[in-house]
C-alpha cells in the first residue's frame, strides 16, 4: 500500500466509526464518488458546450448539459453554470460579473451565521474589493427584517447576498426579495448549506424572490466539493445580459477549464436528489434537528435562536461560562465530530468562539432517525457535563498551548474514551454509503 492509499484507509475507517455532525459535511454516493474519481478529470474543456476551446469534448459537454438541465429542472431556474470550483469562487464570480470594484455589497455578518465571502472586511476579497455593509442579528439570534429594510435603504448596496452557515431559522425570501427591489439592488441568495433541504421541499426556495442563486453542492445535496450559479425569471427580467455576464465571470474571468469530472459527480447527485427517497432524506434530516435541539435544550443547554427550523443548530456555551474548542475537542474524543463556531454578538474571537455547531444531514445519510439523536443529546451533555470545570485561558498566548495539553489529556480519559466505544457500535449499525 502507498502512503496515500493508508491515509485514505485511515480517513474511510474515521467517518465509518465517528458521528458526522458538521452541518456542511455528508456522505457522498459511490455512485458520486466514481464519477469525481472517473477519467473525466482527464480532460480540459475551457469555454462552454459547444463552444470549447480544445477538441474531443464530445462526452465533456454531454456530462455538462446533463447537470445544467438537472439543475435547471430541480431549481426551476432559467440558466446554470456548473462550473465554479467551489462556493467561494461562485461567489466572487457573481461579484465580479454584477458589481464593480468599489461599489456596494450588503450580506449577513459572519459572527450572526452568515459567511465570510458575504463582505466579511478586511480579511476576504467580498470586504476587499467592495464596500461592504453587514448586518447582524438581535441578541436572541434572529434577523430583525426592519432592521435589514432600514440598513439597505440607507446604504443603497447594489447587491444584497444573503445565505446562511449557522443560522438555524428559516429565511425570509420574500421579505429580503422586497427589500432588495425597493432599492433595485440584486439579490443573490447563497443556498448551499439548504439546497438538498430546498430541492425537498423542505426550506423554502428563493427562486422565486431571487436574481441570481449560488450554491455549493456537497452539503445536504450530497454531491461532490463544487458549486453552481443559478439565474432566475427575475434576474433575466432585470438584467436580460445576466446570464452571459455571470458565464464570462467564470471562465474566463476569474477560472479556467471546468473539473469535469466534478461535474459529472453534480449530475450524478442532482439525478439521485431527482428520486422520492430523497425528499424522505431532507424530511428526516430535518426532524433529526429538531428532536435534536429539544433533547438538548431540555436538558439545559442554550441554543441560539431557540432551536432550529433546519438541518442545523449552535449550542451557546456562554451561560456555562464553557470554550468551543474545549467541548469540540472534548466531542472529538467522544467520536462525536462537530465544529467550534461564533454566537452572536461573542465576546470570543473566532478561533476561540462561544458555540458549537451541530448539524444532521450526515448522520441522516447513514439512517439514523429520531431514537438515535436522543442517544446522541445523551451524549453531547455527558461530554459537556464531564468537561464543564475545564476553563479556557484568559491570557490570549496561553490558549494554544492549553489546547494542546487538552488534547493531549483526554486522549486517555476513559469516560470519554467509552463513549467513543459506544459510537462506534451505534456507527456500526448504521453504516455509511
Ligand atoms: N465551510 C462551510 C461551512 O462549514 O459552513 C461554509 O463555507
Amino acid at each position: 500500500m502507498t502512503q496515500i492509499s493508508e491515509l485514505i484507509k485511515a480517513e474511510e475507517k474515521r467517518q465509518k466509526e465517528t458521528l458526522m455532525m458538521i452541518p456542511s459535511e455528508n456522505y457522498a454516493s459511490k455512485a458520486v464518488r466514481e464519477a469525481v474519481g472517473s477519467v473525466l478529470m482527464n480532460k480540459y474543456s475551457e469555454g462552454y458546450p459547444g463552444k470549447r476551446y480544445y477538441q474531443g469534448n464530445k462526452v465533456a459537454d454531454q456530462v455538462e448539459i446533463l447537470a445544467q438541465d438537472l439543475a435547471k429542472k430541480l431549481f426551476g431556474v432559467e440558466h446554470v453554470n456548473v462550473q465554479p470550483y467551489s462556493g467561494s469562487p461562485a461567489n466572487a464570480e457573481v461579484f465580479f460579473a454584477l458589481v464593480n470594484p468599489g461599489e456596494k455589497i450588503m450580506g449577513l455578518k459572519l459572527s450572526s451565521g452568515g459567511h465570510l465571502t458575504h463582505g466579511h472586511p478586511d480579511i476576504t476579497f467580498s470586504g476587499k474589493f467592495f464596500k461592504s455593509v453587514q448586518f447582524g442579528t438581535k441578541d436572541d439570534g434572529v434577523i430583525d427584517y426592519d432592521e435589514v429594510e432600514k440598513i439597505a435603504k440607507k446604504e443603497k448596496p447594489k447587491l444584497m447576498i444573503i445565505g446562511t452557515t449557522a443560522y438555524p431559522l428559516i429565511l425570509d425570501w420574500k421579505r429580503l426579495g422586497e427589500i432588495a427591489d425597493a432599492i433595485g439592488a440584486y439579490l443573490v441568495a447563497d443556498i448551499s448549506h439548504i439546497a438538498g433541504l430546498i430541492i425537498a421541499g423542505v426550506y423554502p426556495s428563493p427562486v422565486a424572490f431571487a436574481h441570481v442563486v449560488t450554491t455549493t453542492t456537497h452539503k445536504t445535496l450530497r454531491g461532490p466539493r463544487g458549486a453552481m450559479i443559478m439565474v432566475t425569471k427575475k434576474g433575466i427580467k432585470k438584467d436580460s445580459e445576466i446570464s452571459d455576464k455571470i458565464d464570462r465571470a467564470v471562465f474566463p474571468g476569474l477560472q479556467g477549464g471546468p473539473h469535469n469530472n466534478t461535474t459529472a459527480g453534480i449530475a450524478q447527485a442532482l439525478s439521485e436528489a431527482e428520486e422520492p427517497e430523497f425528499k424522505k432524506y431532507a424530511e428526516q434530516i430535518v426532524k433529526n434537528a429538531k428532536v435534536l435541539a429539544e433533547e438538548l435544550q431540555k436538558r439545559g443547554l442554550t441554543l441560539v435562536t431557540g432551536g432550529t427550523e433546519c438541518h442545523l443548530m449552535v449550542i451557546d456555551l456562554r451561560p456555562l461560562v464553557l470554550s468551543g474548542n474545549i467541548v469540540a475537542e472534548a466531542l472529538e474524543a467522544a467520536g462525536i465530530v462537530t465544529n467550534r463556531n461564533s454566537v452572536p454578538n461573542d465576546f470570543m474571537p473566532p478561533f476561540y468562539p462561544s458555540g458549537i455547531r451541530l448539524g444532521t444531514p450526515g448522520v441522516t445519510t447513514r439512517g439514523m432517525k429520531e431514537p438515535q439523536m436522543k442517544i446522541i443529546a445523551d451524549w453531547i451533555l455527558k461530554v459537556v457535563d464531564h468537561v464543564k470545570n475545564e476553563k479556557l485561558p484568559e491570557e490570549k498566548n496561553e490558549r494554544a498551548k492549553f489546547i494542546k495539553y487538552f488534547r493531549e489529556k483526554i486522549a486517555e480519559d476513559k469516560f470519554l474514551k467509552d463513549i467513543a466505544s459506544e459510537v462506534k457500535l451505534l456507527c456500526k449499525k448504521f453504516p455509511t454509503p
